[in-house]
């Protein structure tokens, strides 16, 4: 059986959207931001960028290189608006090897609390909603991220499940995923399968001594997923914190930009091993407050 799409229309959140969620660990609703809205979005990011000092800040963002690293300029990215290159940005020399725009792999992690384009995008009163529809009773954003999946550069991010990254006791993760741009399997769209969710959780990335460390805490191998999550411009999908997915390297000619809010139940401990931590001053706020 294909895989379900809802649309805004269907909104409010209901009790099909509930058992889909519960039943495949994710969840898509079509048409959820105008075509308006992404240009604005995608518009801020670019002005973002080209408004970066890149000179001292060269950090490279690569899922297959996360065993054991050290990047202050990552770590204390929980609570500012930051930028992460793609592999091969630099020349020997320090100089970019292509314009600034295209060489960037993604923003994070608060511009959902530090910009006023970002901040409007992410606080919806529909997407409280939706959280309380999937039994998260207090949401709380901690990370939000834009992604930019360049034109034939942009970089795979490997299998993997959120929880993995931003972890609560007990775990409570969901990523709401927005598509920018239409994602597709040429330019790299994500993958999952139905029920995904089910499984343990595999690994915790944890900040020991401000170096980053992978944990393995369940062996069971990823399966190889099948599923492309295929949608356009405008649509979100809700991604438990275990479904395992990944997206392909874009090798096509078109973008495939994304915007990423996750989300926790404040209701649940956050353990001071996740690398994300906020200062006592900038606690992290909901979808409506
Ligand atoms: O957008 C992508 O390619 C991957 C995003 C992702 O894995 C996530 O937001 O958890």
């Amino acid at each position: 059986m294909g895989i379900l799409h809802y649309n805004k229309s269907d909104l409010p959140f209901n009790d099909s959207m509930l058992r889909s969620w519960e039943n495949d660990g994710f969840l898509i609703i079509n048409n959820f931001y105008s075509d308006l809205e992404c240009e604005t979005l995608k518009n801020q990011a670019n002005y973002l960028v080209k408004n970066f000092d890149y000179q001292n800040h060269q950090s490279v963002f690569n899922t297959n290189k996360q065993n054991k690293v050290k990047d202050d300029y990552f770590l204390e990215s929980g609570d500012k608006i930051r930028f992460f290159f793609e592999e091969n940005s630099f020349k020997e020399n320090g100089e970019l090897t292509n314009d600034i725009e295209f060489l960037i792999n993604k923003i994070g992690h608060a511009m959902h609390d530090l910009d006023p384009i970002f901040i409007n995008f992410s606080h919806k009163k529909e997407l409280d909603d939706i959280a309380k529809g999937i039994k998260i009773n207090n949401p709380l954003l901690v990370q939000s991220m834009y992604i930019f999946k360049q034109p034939r550069i942009g970089g795979e991010v490997i299998c993997h499940q959120d929880s993995t990254f931003l972890y609560t006791i007990p775990d409570s993760v969901v990523g709401f995923w927005i598509a920018i741009e239409d994602a597709n399997i040429e330019n790299g769209c994500m993958w999952a399968d139905r029920g995904g969710h089910k499984e343990p959780l595999r690994k915790l990335f944890k900040r020991k001594n401000n170096i980053l460390e992978m944990e393995t805490i369940d062996k069971t191998p990823f399966k190889e997923l099948t599923t492309p999550l295929e949608v356009d411009k405008g649509t979100l999908i809700l991604l438990h914190g275990r479904l395992p997915h990944y997206s392909t390297h874009n090798k096509s000619l078109k973008s495939r930009h994304a915007y990423t809010m996750h989300v926790i139940n404040g209701e649940y401990t956050y353990p001071s091993f996740n690398w994300l931590q906020r200062p006592a001053n900038f606690p992290f706020k909901g979808f409506i407050n």
